[in-house]
């Protein structure tokens, strides 16, 4: 409690020498659950898998899908053959756990559907040990999301079947206890795999952003998604103050909106300099490159700032999977502390890094510091 004081008292230092700077200093440091989070709560079953198994059921080393009915087995697979773990995940759950960690105490609130089962009763262990605030829409007839991970050396194959996460609803999120904490957040993070799920809450809170001069921070989170949610993923694209990538998932944006080039930075140039509603914030766009430098590119800037990323020895490595969300919650609370954008990408960068030396989509306890 003492040290939190400190804490809350140093930040709120940095806080008005930085005011000038950055119009999110303009927040009051002590205020609880400013930022919120939006997506689908699932539960990650993993395992460490083989070629045979990808080919089994036709997936990609490295890709995110929806479950089609020939995918349904692969989850008893995992855990009757391939000694899987049952660990909690969905990307942006896992992005809200992240930018907790790095945030004080109840600054993180996630939204999503789950079930009435097991499942969700390990998701809420999980995110009340990360101390993050979960308010989630529960189905009474449709299971917890599950998500089948194949780990093959570093790359990882996600097969989803979003059961109660498919029903996330407007009627949730305009519920007057759920509202109440949109309207008190200071900062919107959405996993674009929601497009899947509900486009209509996701401008629901674009709308608030823009409103309020708010920043609206949104993951493209996978290939598919620009590529077969276009057209939602577009109706979103004027609100977004931060978007976030990775390399394959600016390359299948480029793809389907004809942008003619395959090269990173011009992808997140033109991501930037897309309309925008709120002109109060020039746009940020942000694409990974895993172990490759980050890009940077600002709209109305001409230059691309590349972040190079500290190595991380072969054995230390676990798995990648969360990597990408752990990054998105270190540079979400980068942001929310004021910090300029290299530094909130160092942030991130830090956080992919712990994220990868453990199973899963987790963070290392007892806390390590920034
Ligand atoms: C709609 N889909 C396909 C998904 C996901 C998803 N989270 C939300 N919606 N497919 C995979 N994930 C999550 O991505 C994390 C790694 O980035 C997995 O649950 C995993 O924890």
């Amino acid at each position: 409690h003492f040290k939190n004081n400190i804490a809350v008292h140093h930040r709120r230092n940095i806080h008005l020498t930085r005011s000038q700077q950055n119009p999110l200093n303009t927040m009051a440091a002590n205020k609880e659950y400013r930022l919120l989070c939006l997506e689908n709560p699932l539960l990650d079953i993993q395992a460490f898998g083989d070629e045979a198994l990808l080919n089994k059921y036709g997936l990609k080393a490295n890709d995110a899908i929806l479950a089609e009915e020939k995918h349904l087995p692969l989850y008893e697979d995992l855990l009757n053959n391939y000694d899987a773990k049952l660990i909690a995940g969905g990307a942006a759950q896992n992005t809200a756990r992240g930018a907790q960690y790095m945030l004080p105490s109840n600054s993180v609130v996630y939204l999503g559907g789950v079930g009435d089962d097991k499942y969700a009763a390990i998701l809420r262990d999980a995110v009340k040990k990360a101390g993050l605030r979960v308010e989630y829409r529960v189905d009474p007839k449709e299971p917890t999301g599950r998500c089948g991970v194949v780990i093959t050396g570093h790359n990882r194959s996600m097969c989803t079947e979003l059961g109660a996460a498919n029903h996330y609803d407007l009627e949730h999120l305009k519920s007057p206890e759920v509202w109440k904490l949109v309207e008190n957040a200071e900062a919107y993070y959405v996993g674009g795999y929601h497009f899947t799920v509900s486009p209509p809450a996701i401008m629901e809170l674009c709308k608030q952003a823009a409103e309020h001069n708010k920043p609206f921070i949104l993951s493209l989170s996978a290939p598919f998604i620009p590529q077969f949610f276009k057209e939602p993923l577009d109706a979103s694209a004027p609100y977004w103050d931060y978007v976030i990538g990775n390399e394959t998932e600016a390359e299948a944006y480029a793809d389907s909106h004809d942008l003619g080039t395959k090269d990173v930075k011009e992808i997140a140039k033109a991501l930037a300099n897309l309309p925008k509603v709120n002109e109060k914030r020039k746009r940020v766009a942000i694409i990974t490159q895993g172990t490759e430098p980050t890009i940077v590119a600002v709209q109305g800037e001409d230059k691309v700032s590349e972040y190079p990323v500290q190595e991380i020895a072969k054995e230390e490595i676990n798995d990648t999977n969360g990597a990408g969300d752990a990054f998105a919650g270190g540079f979400c609370a980068g942001i929310l502390e004021g910090k300029s954008l290299e530094e909130s990408v160092k942030m991130g960068q830090w956080l992919a890094k712990l994220s990868i030396k453990e199973l899963g989509p987790s963070y290392p306890f007892p806390k390590q510091t920034y």
